[in-house]
Parts: C-alpha cells; structure tokens; sequence
C-alpha cells in the first residue's frame, strides 16, 4: 500500500476533517495530519479559516504544484470548470495525484463539491473487468485531445483517470462495454448510497486523492460569487510496507 508521507502505524486518523486553527505554527505536522486522512479516507477537509498565503505555502509542502486554477464562473467559458454547467462524478488530471482546493469565496446556497470514494474498486469488481478498464481510455480534463486508461496499476495500486463528458476509447467488445457498465453502475450505487458533500466556507481547504476518489458538482447560479482556487500536486509517494 502507498502512503503519501508519514506512518499510519498506531495511529487513530479519527475523521476527515482538521481543524486549521489547532496547527498555527506547526506546519509541518498539519501537512501530515493531511496526509493521513487523504491516505485513509480519500480526503481531508481542513475546517475554520486559513488564509490562501498558508494554503499556497501548505501545497508547495505537499509536493509540486503544477497547475493553479481558479474554479469560479467565468462569463462565455468553454471550459466545463468555469462555466454554470453541473460536472458529473469525475477525476483531473492523473497526474495531479493530490488536489487541493481554497475557498476564496463561498456559494450562498452552499453548492457542495460532491465526493465518492473508489478506494475500494479491486474488491468491488471482478478482475476481468479490471482488466477490461484498464484497456478503455477517457480524456485527461485540461489536456485536450489526450486520452488515459480509466483504471490503470502502479506501484502496486490503482490508478483512475475517469471522465464522461465525452465517449470513451477502446470499447472494442461487449465485454468492454459490459466493464464499462459494472464500473458506471458501482459508481451509480456509490453515489445514492456513500456520496460525501463538503460545502467550502471561506477560507476553508479540501484535499482529496485524485486518482481514487471522484469529484463533482450540482449546476451554479451564473451569478454566483462562488470561487476556489484549485492547485494540481504531484506528490513524490513513498512506499511503505504496512
Ligand atoms: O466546483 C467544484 O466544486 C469542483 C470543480 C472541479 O471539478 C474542479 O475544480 O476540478
Ligand atoms: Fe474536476
């Protein structure tokens, strides 16, 4: 199992959330404690305000911050992320493989990033159809023309890289397409059942593993003064044997 930094061993992790306040001037053990969450939940949301100059420093502790974004409405945009539009259940870039968010400005009518956590898709579905994921690509979001496996092994875990806004490659067979379908209907169930919702306030921050959970979101006012600013990291992992 990969773990990002640090060691679990003995450790209570308790819940996904932090709080922000408690780890002034102890940087260094806040990122760990992030860390411990995103490795054993998938995420970690760091309650009470922190001001965005501490989360741009936190990133840069997390690993190299290759893409900043900033998520609010831009009027005309093509591109899904600043647009109104809902986002379907989804990853980023596979190789933003931690990203975080800052909460500039919240929604008044609380749009939540909505969260599903497919930590578990090896005992979820049956190796064929692991194998079948891994041979159907879906666009790599912010890379236009460039495509990724949906489900991919790497250093001994799971890699996903998924997306539905556009059709996905190499469905050559029904068992493909049978794959395909075990895959949407686990998130389907996951997403009635296990959906985590994490309404930003301001100056909150929310960390997730991008290449095991899924984000998404429900369609925006055009008015909203809505605002995150989004950071791609690409962690330098460490494996450790648990
Ligand atoms: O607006 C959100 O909550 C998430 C949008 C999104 O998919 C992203 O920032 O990558
Ligand atoms: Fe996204």
């Amino acid at each position: 199992m990969v773990n990002f930094s640090g060691d679990m061993n003995g450790r209570a992790v308790g819940e996904p959330t932090l709080s922000g306040t408690e780890f002034r001037g102890k940087e260094r053990q806040f990122v760990e404690e992030i860390f411990l969450r995103i490795n054993f939940f998938g995420y970690s949301h760091v309650l009470d305000f922190s001001e965005r100059d501490r989360f741009e420093k936190m990133t840069r502790r997390m690993g190299n911050v290759w893409n900043v974004t900033d998520v609010r409405i831009e009027a005309g945009s093509h591109a899904m992320v600043t647009s109104p539009s809902d986002l379907s259940l989804h990853t980023d870039h596979p190789q933003a493989n931690v990203i975080g968010w800052y909460c500039e400005e919240p929604c008044p009518y609380q749009a939540p990033t909505l969260l599903v956590d497919l930590g578990d898709v090896q005992t979820r579905l049956s190796r064929r159809d692991l194998e079948l994921l891994s041979q159907i690509y879906t666009p790599v979001p912010g890379m236009s023309g460039a495509y990724s496996p949906i489900l991919l092994f790497q250093n001994g875990r799971v890699r996903l890289n998924y997306l539905d806004w556009f059709p996905a490659q190499g469905l050559v067979s029904d068992e493909h397409k049978a794959a395909l379908r075990h895959f949407q209907e686990l998130i389907q169930f996951k997403k009635d059942n296990e959906l985590t919702s994490v309404a930003l306030r301001k100056g909150e921050m929310l960390f997730i593993d991008n290449n095991r959970m899924l984000h998404g979101r429900d369609f925006l006012a055009a008015d909203t003064p809505r605002h995150l600013v989004r950071h791609w990291i690409k962690v330098n992992e460490q494996i450790v044997e648990l």
